[in-house]
């Protein structure tokens, strides 16, 4: 595991300390990729990666975790809610599916277009309502990542309870079998591998905006994107949701 471990940005930041870390924020996205092996290719674990097919589409995870099997694997929803669900893999087959087009922009500058299949929200609210004092959902992921989304994002008609890209399941590395898809947010408040949803009253800081200089709200803000499919050339954004290409 700690090889596996190695180049995980949890690491990067222990070792690069607080501040130090700020100071070369901008310059990570560029360094070492090129030649980055993909360490969980055909092993039981998945975990950050750029390499190989994922050149195209980089992988982020916080820390490598277990593949997950969809026979283990269930959904729970609780925290401020009269009526705490529990849902199975098949429980997911049975909500109504829309598909969207939308552009993953990660606050570390690169970006990629896909297309997404999921369900919204208000399927989730439905089985396990929110009491009137909940403002937002704590995601837990299988690899401890912890992200906070209000209800007015999760409930955006671009966003969507993801469980398929391009047309097929969600590989382990997009975060099957759950994951949220806000593209007008920074791709950091877009979980993968979802476990647990935590009705919430209060906005709580995730993993990243806990510890890197992002906002814990996570709206794209105007800027310079370094977009894949496009070599990275870096294209003006406005801010929010990108449209353009
Ligand atoms: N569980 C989990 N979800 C996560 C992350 C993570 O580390 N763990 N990283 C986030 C970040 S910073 C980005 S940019 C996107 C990347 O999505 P992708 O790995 O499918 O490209 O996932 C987000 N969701
Ligand atoms: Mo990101």
């Amino acid at each position: 595991m700690r090889a596996l471990g190695k180049l995980t940005r949890r690491r990067f930041f222990r070792i690069t300390g607080g501040l130090a870390a700020l100071a070369t924020a901008a310059l990570r996205p560029t360094k070492t990729l090129a030649n980055e092996p993909n360490y969980f290719e055909g092993t039981d674990f998945v975990g950050k990666t750029r390499a190989g097919r994922y050149r195209d589409f980089y992988i982020n995870y916080w820390q490598p975790m277990r593949r997950i099997d969809p026979a283990q694997w269930s959904l729970t929803i609780n925290g401020l809610t009269e009526r705490p669900a529990t849902l199975t893999f098949d429980d997911l087959k049975h909500f109504p599916m829309q598909s969207m087009n939308s552009r993953l922009k990660c606050v570390e500058c690169w970006s990629a277009r896909a297309t997404w299949t999921g369900f919204p929200f208000s399927e989730i609210e439905k089985l396990a309502p929110p009491k009137l004092e909940t403002v937002g959902v704590l995601f837990h992921c299988a690899d401890e990542y912890k992200e906070y989304l209000s209800l007015d994002a999760l409930r955006h008609a671009r966003t969507l309870m993801v469980t398929h890209m391009n047309n097929a399941p969600l590989t382990d590395e997009h975060g099957f079998p759950l994951r949220v898809i806000c593209p007008f947010k920074y791709g950091y408040k877009n979980p993968k591998a979802i476990l647990r949803m935590e009705y919430v009253d209060r906005v709580t800081y995730g993993t990243w905006s806990k510890i890197g200089p992002y906002s814990p709200d996570g709206t794209i803000l105007p800027g310079t994107d370094h977009p894949l499919e496009f070599g990275k050339q870096p294209r003006r954004i406005p801010g929010g949701e990108i449209f353009d290409y």
